[in-house]
């Protein structure tokens, strides 16, 4: 039996708007609310990708929104898988695909494997599955995290990913207590890319910064291996704001500081775009205020939760031992 090994796709980046692909691979007949930040990762993601790519995509809205009624927007071959399974998706594909090509029943060509989780089915329930497929060096695939910081699929339930206080159905705020939700936002991407020294590549992105986050979905892809992306996703149902300010909201969370852009390739890391000026001292962190005004699901705080949340952010600036990135002290 001979050995083959399955190289990636090279893919340069886009240079600038001008540069991008014009082909679209994620089209209309897709029901996601209007504004949906979401749905514009797909189109982003599958883009940069181009089409010798085989998408696989677990429960949530990203699912459930783009396959109603035997319609689909996915030009590309497209498969569901249940909600935690985004890793054991992504790593049994590009396994199929090497043992395929090499008993010679298919072609021998790169084609890019990505497999999309929203929060809850990534930082939440799937989450040992994607750590597991972050461990295998030899299998080249991407799984992208959409976050949308709730269970939106199923009418917003709080999920680790949820920032501290929000109101979701599984935390109303109420007259006795305010706030029900008190935990800090789960670190995803910095826990994944510390821990797992065989993935080659993790990223955030925003889609507020489309070529941006293309050209990381790009990157990862060249570079093979393991390789894991985690988006920011303004939710205009469960964020509850007018959808006309979506790509403004992913902005906000960036130049506030609350949502840091990185790259860690082979343990290098790089802080890209708004976040790279805020760290090299170019342009100072806005205020939180205004970014947690603008959402009905912080209608309910006032200036103490407010003080709060500013000291949080702070606290991921000037104490964690990676800005942003690492949360851990040094003495
Ligand atoms: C094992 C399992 N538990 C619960 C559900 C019900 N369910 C379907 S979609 C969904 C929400 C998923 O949230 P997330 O992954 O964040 O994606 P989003 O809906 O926000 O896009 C849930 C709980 C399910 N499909 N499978
Ligand atoms: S609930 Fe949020 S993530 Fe789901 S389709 Fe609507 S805007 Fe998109
Ligand atoms: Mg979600």
């Amino acid at each position: 039996m001979s050995f083959v090994e399955v190289l990636p796709q090279i893919l340069e980046p886009f240079k600038g708007v001008k540069g991008v692909a014009l082909e679209e691979y994620f089209t209309s007949g897709h029901r996601t609310c209007q504004g949906c930040e979401s749905a514009l990762v797909m189109k982003l993601m599958i883009k940069a990708a181009g089409d010798r790519t085989i998408v696989l995509g677990s429960t949530g809205c990203m699912y459930v929104a783009n396959t109603t009624y035997y319609t689909t927007p996915w030009v590309v071959p497209w498969m569901h898988t249940q909600l935690g399974s985004s890793g054991s998706a992504a790593l049994g594909t590009a396994a199929a695909l090497k043992a395929l090509m090499r008993k010679g029943k298919m072609k021998s060509e790169p084609i890019n494997v990505i497999a999309f989780c929203g929060d809850g089915g990534g930082a939440d329930m799937g989450l040992s599955a994607i750590s597991a497929t972050l461990t295998h060096r030899d299998y080249n695939c991407l799984i992208l995290m959409y976050d949308n910081e709730s269970y939106a699929n199923t009418d917003i339930q709080l999920s680790g990913s949820t920032p501290y206080g929000a109101y979701t159905t599984f935390s109303p705020a109420g007259k006795v207590k305010r706030i029900m939700h008190k935990r800090w936002k789960k670190n995803t991407a910095g826990m994944l890319a510390a821990g797992h020294p065989e993935c080659r590549y993790v990223a955030t992105v925003c889609p507020t910064y489309a070529v941006d986050m293309m050209n990381r979905v790009r990157k990862a892809l060249t570079l093979g291996g393991p390789t894991f992306i985690h988006s920011l996703d303004p939710c205009p149902k469960g964020w509850d704001y007018d959808p006309m300010y979506s790509h403004e909201l992913g902005e906000m969370a960036v130049k506030c500081g609350i949502f840091p852009l990185y790259e860690v390739e082979d343990g290098k890391l790089s802080f890209y775009g708004q976040t790279k000026y805020l760290v090299e001292g170019r342009t100072k962190r806005l205020p939180v205020r205004e970014y947690l005004n603008r959402q009905g699901r912080f209608a309910h705080f006032l200036d103490e939760d407010v003080e709060y949340f500013q000291a949080k952010v702070d606290e991921m600036w000037e104490k964690w031992l990676l800005p942003g990135v690492l949360p851990f002290t040094k003495e």
